[in-house]
């Protein structure tokens, strides 16, 4: 697997912040051993519509004050009428195409973004208790059946989704998607890229959607970013280097079926991997839970994975995901400070120790003799 080219292999860590009103402040993020860039957004304008230069710079300069590279947009979101195809995509596919060169302007090399219909990231439970007392997020199967959240006496709302919509007007958009099959999804994808990646080309941004989470159909919305064939399919729809993709480790890995590591190394060396993702997950069988980075505490091995990256010339981001909430820690789930410096630290020792031992599989075969 992959051409082992580790000469080229290289991570910047980065870390997610949701601009001022996040509650952990740029700086703490800052202090954090070996952080080179943070991943923001814009998240006071409209989906689908065009962001203020002045919000761009003003990002930009708070991120780079406290000595920190504005580089990686999460995410610029897709507008449903792009992913329904509807006539009106056109206005918004535009305003993407400006987005991508107002942020390029400002310098950012990768945007990560998804094509999920109508919601991001789903879980059944945001803050459930594990046995240490730490509280993660969790899926069960179970639950997920019982929690539809177009049904009105259902109170389910996730951090990733857009609370915009009246239920009413979620009712309608989720209808709209029932009309529609899986190829239409892929149909309306093809043709969003067609027009958006040869902007991002011309601006030198890696473009990096980001797998469907988790990965399969909810509420009964297509879902096409889910395993390795479609992946593969995916990346023919534009086969260009820029049209990439953000491996997360935990919204494929929740699925048994995907193989990460071979993914992690088959896509690196085919360099487009341009942003990682790095989560551990505990698959159950009704489910799974999230839970500390460390591959002893999950499914994933994670030290497998960031070699895999190594030996295969990753050359991109890489950011600890979710965290739980520790030391009395509260505010957006999955995104506190504590848990997540944790996890970039450990990030830091996996990537020290593979690329190490890399060089060291490099060492002449009498090199050991010398010091003996
Ligand atoms: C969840 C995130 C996702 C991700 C988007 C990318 O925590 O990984 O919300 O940002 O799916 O567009």
């Amino acid at each position: 697997m992959g051409n082992n080219d580790t000469t080229h292999s290289d991570m910047k860590l980065s870390f997610r912040w949701y601009g001022p009103e996040d509650a952990v402040p740029l700086q703490y993020i800052a202090q954090i051993p070996g952080m080179n860039a943070i991943v923001t957004a814009v998240y006071d304008v409209p989906v689908g519509e065009v962001w203020p230069k002045e919000s761009i710079a003003r990002l930009k300069a708070s991120v780079e004050a406290v000595g920190l590279a504005f580089e990686v947009v999460e995410s610029i979101p897709v507008h449903e009428d792009i992913k329904l195809g509807l006539d009106t995509r056109e206005r918004y596919i535009e305003n993407y195409c400006e987005n991508i060169r107002r942020v390029a302007e400002a310098g950012v090399k990768c945007v990560c973004y998804n094509f999920m219909p109508v919601f991001d990231w789903t879980r059944t439970e945001t803050a459930h208790v594990l046995p240490d007392g730490s509280t993660t997020l969790a899926y069960y199967e179970e639950q997920a059946k019982a929690v539809n959240p177009l049904d009105s006496d259902s109170d389910l709302t996730l951090p990733g989704w857009d609370a915009s919509y009246s239920r009413a007007e979620l009712k309608q958009i989720v209808e709209q998607y029932q009309k529609m099959s899986e190829e239409m999804l892929w149909d309306n994808l093809k043709y969003f890229l067609e027009r958006i990646i040869p902007v991002a080309v011309e601006y030198n941004v890696n473009m990096a959607i980001h797998e469907d989470d988790p990965c399969w159909s909810i509420f009964g919305l297509p879902r096409i970013i889910t395993d390795e064939e479609k992946l593969d399919r995916f990346l023919k729809l534009v086969d260009v280097p820029n049209n990439g993709i953000t491996l997360c480790t935990g919204s494929l890995g929740c699925s048994g079926k995907n193989d990460v590591v071979k993914m992690a190394g088959k896509y690196a060396a085919m360099g487009r991997i341009h942003f990682a993702h790095m989560r551990n997950v505990a698959l159950l069988p009704n489910g799974f839970e999230e839970r500390a980075h460390l591959s002893a505490c999950g499914s994933l091995d994670m030290f497998a994975i960031m070699r895999a990256l190594y030996d295969n010339g990753f050359h991109g981001y890489i950011r600890p995901d979710h965290g739980r909430m520790i030391w009395g820690e509260s505010g957006r789930p999955g995104y506190g400070l504590y848990d997540r410096a944790l996890g970039a630290a450990y990030l830091n020792g996996l990537w020290e120790a593979v690329s190490k031992q890399g060089q060291m599989t490099k060492l002449p075969d009498n090199f050991f003799k010398n010091y003996t």
